[in-house]
């Protein structure tokens, strides 16, 4: 792995409903991820926050709820991506909502051939505005990227689609909607869902995900915490129970580091505000700390 690590937060929380996950990037570093990284010996350039719009009552919108704010965040996202990248730094990038994995894929996939991703996530991301439950924006990052959604979405990766549906590993999914899952099948998306990590146990689903991705030139890992149990990880917008364990995301980060070469990556969808004494970006830290290599003994 680079040993120079740029690291970036975007505080964008309208691409779903809940107050607070703007928060997401101040609860991290306070949690210490500086110090962390610093002390596995990287050097690390702060980016500081990407500026976003703040959230306004005006043009919601219906089927993509603050539609032009989402856009214009994740094309300079993208921009500034592109950037880090140039400059042969490792982004790390801190969320806001998971819908800032448009602008992140976006520009990172520009160097790249097969850009591979990990999808550590309770649900899938894989909703369309015709689709979608919500009209929530976060709840379609990874379909925005496989270049189906809102052309002005889409757009954002210059035309062809950020990243292709054999490059995808989706792990802890447990909350699909019923068009998702229908996506899934059709485009032969590699999913383990819950049901996947119990039967084969998280070691063997790394090994899978490693030998699965192994074709890749680079390999994205996008975090949502709300991948994690809430138990673990209660201050995300969308909680869902029977999540991966605390131990589990740490077993998969240890082997991560050990054998996958992630080039790329961001931790997404902490939300402060509905947290527990910081619980939620603490355990991002500590994942981020597992993910750069440290070790218990
Ligand atoms: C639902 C939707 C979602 C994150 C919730 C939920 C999507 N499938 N994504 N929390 N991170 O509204 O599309
Ligand atoms: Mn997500
Ligand atoms: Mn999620
Ligand atoms: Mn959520």
């Amino acid at each position: 792995m680079l040993k120079n690590l740029s690291m970036l937060g975007v505080p964008l929380d309208l691409g779903q409903n809940r107050r607070g996950v703007d928060m997401g990037p101040s609860a991290i570093r306070y949690a210490g991820v500086l110090e962390r990284l610093q002390a596995l010996g990287y050097q690390v350039q702060d980016h500081g926050d990407l500026t976003v719009p703040k959230r306004y009552d005006q043009d919601i919108g219906e089927d993509l709820q603050h539609l032009q704010a989402v856009v214009e965040t994740n094309r300079r996202l993208a921009k500034k991506m592109d950037e880090m990248m140039s400059a042969d730094a490792f982004p790390l990038v801190f969320g806001g909502d998971h819908s800032i994995s448009i602008g992140t894929l976006a520009g990172i996939s520009q160097h790249y051939q097969n850009l591979g991703v990990i999808w550590y996530d309770a649900h899938g991301d894989l909703n369309t505005a015709e689709t979608s439950p919500s009209g929530n924006i976060h709840g379609m990052p990874l379909a925005v990227s496989l270049g189906r959604g809102h052309d002005s979405l889409t757009e954002i990766a210059g035309g062809l689609p950020a990243i292709k549906p054999e490059n995808v590993v989706i792990i802890g999914a447990r909350a699909l909607d019923a068009a998702e899952k229908t996506l899934i099948q059709e485009s032969g998306l590699k999913v383990f869902t819950m049901h996947e990590v119990d039967r084969l146990g998280m070691s063997e689903v790394m090994t899978q995900t490693n030998a699965y991705l192994s074709h890749c030139d680079g390999i994205h890992l996008s975090l949502d915490l709300d991948g994690l149990d809430p138990i673990d990880a209660p201050g995300v917008g969308t909680p869902v129970v029977g999540g991966l364990t605390y131990r589990e995301s740490h077993l998969a980060m240890e082997m991560l580091a050990e054998t996958t070469d992630i080039t790329s990556c961001e931790f997404v969808e902490v939300n402060p505000i509905l947290d527990e004494k910081n619980k939620t970006a603490e355990a991002a830290v500590a994942l981020i700390g597992s993910l750069f290599g440290e070790k218990i003994k």
